[in-house]
């Protein structure tokens, strides 16, 4: 039986969701397929080499699907998607869902060990990949991964995409054979939650749909709308929140950036007269560096009007600038790729979009904070938040024991983030409980990184912990103690990181050799006091 390995909604509440007209059982690209058939002179999509309009993209999509076809590609099948930022990741996506293929959205720094990982994780046939992305060849990494692992091909997207004019002739036909949908897996998208390496995510059409069309509506996009898609295109967040999917399901247009620089997007923005982009706080650091340095930048900006921020904690202070220095209206958006969406709403005031990471996008997401004996917090205090809802799925693929942990028995998801709600509901993110470190918006698993430093032999325990990074928000820290005799030094971590194929990101950043480690009262490495007394000048945040 295929898809044994996902987990659904419970029929009663599935039946519930399409009862009330959230679920519509249709395909995730109806919508841009409509819109295509509407304007299909309108522009989709532009990057800096290529310009399609809808008619260009349905017909790109069409020709993809015949070449995934042509590779033996079936509905059904699963495929490691690791993509650069450019034209050619939204035809594949479209192809990919109509034709019922589902990508798994790995990351261009993904490596050996992440991808050989998700490949037998989610039995996935091929690799898609762009052949070389910032001098990395991912093409021979992808054919070193098909050799290691169940994959039976890695194919090069520039031959699978080819660029087809529509011509201003109708777009060419989606529709044909059996179009998947409804609770049919779109799409997976990975976790950079805790438990060692990433754990993946199965949106359904329905779910899937739902958010990218609700996020479009909180977010007010319209067939005018431009978004400039900045972050890596396989991330939920400049994918339907409301992002890719988002703007084209409403008619606008995504303008893809190759890279989140200021140097790259501005002229893009104003190419293009960009209305909306989503950043990571960093991110969004580095663009009002850039305006302050040369204020004339500033006019690039002109057409910009919303700024979505999110994928960890923006300070106060950072958010305070932004209205006044680019000139366009903040949303923090407090979102995660297992589902539930907080936002700021266009209208609230000031010291709700500036003060806190907003409140859930639908009416029918279901939050609790709870105490660690799950019990509800009294109302404003800081806890554990849990979900469920309409877009937040009740399980990650093929990872039955783990869910036991990460699910409770009723399907709430524990997110690890602790929170407080403010009495007119909106959340603050107060730090989490979950052994990851947010490096700049990318999730790195603590235990991760300690499984690698261990295989270094002077290492007798290793912890990573997020040390306080002042452009980075956290950096990873890898505190070891070394086994009697013998010493460690950040070239042999880094000579282990290099041999276990792991992701860049991972190389932990600082290296601390300490005699002991604190520990908690059962035991366990108490990582909250080894964090400040690594890091004592920081205050603690999380
Ligand atoms: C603090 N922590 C945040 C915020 C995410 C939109 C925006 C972000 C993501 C994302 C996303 C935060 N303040 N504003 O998928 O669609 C941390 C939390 C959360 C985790 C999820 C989207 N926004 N975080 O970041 O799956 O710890 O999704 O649980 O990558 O990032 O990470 P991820």
């Amino acid at each position: 039986m295929p898809n044994q390995d996902i987990v659904k909604w419970p029929d009663d509440v599935a039946g519930r969701y399409r009862a009330q007209g959230l679920w519509r059982g249709g395909n995730l690209g109806d919508a841009i397929l409509a819109r295509a058939a509407d304007r299909p002179d309108a522009v989709a999509v532009h990057d800096p080499e290529t310009s399609l309009t809808y008619g260009d993209l349905v017909a790109t999509a069409d020709a993809t699907a015949a070449n995934l076809a042509a590779a033996d590609l079936r509905a059904g099948d699963r495929v490691l998607v690791q993509v650069a930022n450019t034209w050619r990741f939204v035809p594949l996506l479209l192809a990919c869902l109509r034709r019922g293929i589902v990508p798994v959205m790995c990351l261009t720094g993904h490596r050996d060990r992440e991808l050989t990982h998700l490949a037998e994780l989610t039995r996935a046939r091929a690799i898609l990949v762009t052949a070389v992305v910032r001098g990395t060849d991912h093409l021979a990494l992808a054919r070193r991964v098909v050799e290691r692992s169940r994959l039976e091909r890695a194919i090069d997207v520039d031959t699978l995409v080819p660029c087809v004019r529509s011509e201003g002739s109708p777009p060419a036909d989606m529709s044909a054979g059996a179009v998947p949908g409804g609770e049919d897996p779109a799409l997976f998208l990975l976790s950079g939650g805790t438990g060692g390496l990433p754990k993946a995510i199965c949106r359904t059409h329905d779910d899937y749909e739902y958010n990218a069309r609700t996020a479009a509506a909180v977010c007010e996009f319209s067939a005018s709308s431009v978004y400039l898609a900045v972050l890596p295109l396989g991330h939920n967040f400049p994918l339907a929140c409301p992002g890719i999917l988002g703007v084209l399901g409403t008619g606008g247009t995504v303008v893809v950036s190759p890279s989140p620089r200021p140097e790259v997007c501005f002229p893009l923005i104003r190419r293009h007269r960009v209305t909306a982009t989503a950043l990571v706080p960093t991110i969004a650091q580095r663009w009002l560096d850039r305006v302050r340095q040369d204020p004339a930048s500033r006019a690039d900006l002109d057409s910009l009007r919303l700024l979505q921020v999110g994928g960890s904690r923006l300070a106060d202070s950072v958010a305070s600038r932004i209205g006044p220095e680019l000139g366009c209206a903040l949303q923090q958006v407090f979102g995660m790729a297992e589902g539930l969406i907080n936002m700021t709403r266009l209208d609230d005031p000031y010291d709700v979009v500036v003060g806190t990471q907003g409140r859930p996008m639908s009416g029918h997401d279901e939050i609790r904070i709870l105490d660690e004996d799950g019990r509800t917090v009294d109302d404003g205090s800081p806890g554990l938040l849990v979900t469920r809802g309409p877009y937040t799925p009740r399980g990650y693929v093929n990872a039955a024991t783990y869910n036991r942990q990460a699910f409770t028995a009723d399907g709430w998801f524990r997110t690890g983030d602790v929170v407080r709600q403010r009495p007119d509901g909106n959340l603050v993110v107060e730090g989490r409980d979950k052994d990851i470190i947010n490096r700049g918006g990318e999730k790195i698993s603590a235990e991760d990184v300690e499984e690698i430093a261990y295989r270094c032999t002077g290492v007798l325990h290793a912890a990573a912990v997020a040390l306080p990074d002042d452009s980075l928000g956290e950096r990873v820290g890898l505190a070891v103690v070394a086994r009697p005799g013998q010493t460690v030094t950040m070239d042999d971590i880094h000579a282990e990181m290099r041999a276990a194929g792991a992701a860049r990101t991972k190389y932990p950043d600082q290296l601390h050799v300490v005699d002991a480690f604190p520990l908690t009262g059962v035991g366990k490495i108490d990582k909250k006091t080894l964090r400040l007394q690594l890091a004592p000048a920081h205050e603690e945040r999380t």
